[in-house]
């Protein structure tokens, strides 16, 4: 029987292929830090996963050093969760292959965010496409049981959970079942145009960074071209959505009611979106500016997280390899 107690393994992760934005916090980071208070905590920054996208040394070095900033200015508390580094831990990309040797093509042909970027025309090449394996090592590696998520990587824990299923089934009870953990009311953040925000869509908005710039960016968020005296339903409408991310119920209730009115223009919509965001992140652009003046810390931050990480990782690929025979 379970012990209730017992604080639950949760593990996620974050690619440094760009900034983080609203998708990635609301969907993600936010639960990283909830869930950081009553659990174990293993939150990474997935650098092997950005290779297949940043093909510059210098720029993925710097990412992730911007991401462990981030992550620590938004409130991702050291003493109380493990943060690190993906490649900082080897023993995952070990464990890669023996899932990979096991793991239908169908089960990846039928991924759905590998195959919405091919049909976007985003480049694919055979780190893309395994990536939901590589995932399924991370997660596997540290006998993670909660995966907290956006809806966009719920189709890959499957995989995960499809990829230990057969290895337990083959070779006897080995890796411990994961579960996503997905918020209802966040779980497909908006871009500026309507679709799923996302970092290689060129529709974000990012948490941090010029606030000038990211003003702008809301102000020329895609709308209808409906006459401003017709009534609008706010459900379904991406202002709406994002201005509910930060607004209180109160003021969700006051725009709802405005929608439903109607006489009103969307420059009013946008504006309220980039004065609550901008109360909203205002503590935490204050700490990563003190943060960046002490690399020092973030460093050993994430060194310490790597040991701790690696520690575990390493008795769980000990258990896969025994299982299958490699040792
Ligand atoms: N729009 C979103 N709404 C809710 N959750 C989201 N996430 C991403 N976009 C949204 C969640 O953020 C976490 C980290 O994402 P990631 O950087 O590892 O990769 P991603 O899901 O692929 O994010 P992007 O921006 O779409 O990156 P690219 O374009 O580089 O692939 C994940 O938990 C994700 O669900």
């Amino acid at each position: 029987m379970a012990d209730a107690a017992k604080p639950k393994r949760v593990l996620s992760g974050i690619q440094p292929t760009g900034r983080p934005h609203w998708g990635n916090y609301f969907g993600a980071i936010r639960q990283y830090i909830d869930l950081q208070e009553q659990n174990d905590g293993f939150y990474f920054i997935a650098n092997l996963h950005a290779l297949t996208t940043i093909r510059d040394a210098d720029q993925l070095r710097q990412n992730v050093l911007d991401i462990a900033l981030d992550l620590l200015a938004l409130g991702l508390d050291p003493d109380k969760a493990t943060l690190f580094v993906q490649s900082d831990v080897p023993e995952v990309s070990e464990l890669c292959w023996v899932l990979l040797s096991g793991t239908p093509m169908g089960l990846l042909q039928r991924c759905v965010a590998y195959k919405e970027k091919v049909d976007k025309g985003i480049p694919a090449d055979a780190g893309l496409f395994t990536y939901p394996v590589l995932q399924a090592a991370d997660i596997l590696a540290y006998d993670s049981e909660l995966v907290p998520v956006g809806a966009d990587q719920v189709q890959h824990i499957e995989v995960c959970r499809d990829v230990a299923g057969r290895f337990n089934h083959q070779f006897g009870d080995t890796f411990v079942m994961p579960k996503a953990n997905v918020l209802d009311d966040s779980a497909k953040v908006p871009g500026t145009d309507g679709e799923k925000m996302s970092k290689s869509y060129d529709n974000v908005l990012p948490l941090f960074g010029e606030v000038k710039k990211i003003r702008k960016q809301i102000m020329r968020i895609t709308t209808d071209s409906r006459p401003m005296e017709d009534p609008k339903q706010p459900q379904g409408d991406h202002l709406y959505d994002l201005y509910s991310l930060f607004a209180d119920a109160g003021k969700r209730e006051e725009m709802a009611a405005m929608y439903l009115r109607g006489g009103f223009g969307y420059g009013e919509v946008k504006k309220a979106i980039a004065e609550e965001s901008e109360a909203y992140f205002a503590d935490a652009r204050a700490r990563r500016v003190d943060l960046e003046q002490n690399l020092d810390h973030v460093h050993a931050v994430l060194q310490a997280g790597a040991e701790r990480a690696r520690n575990v990782a390493a008795g769980v690929l000990l258990r896969a390899q025994q299982a299958c025979g490699l040792k």
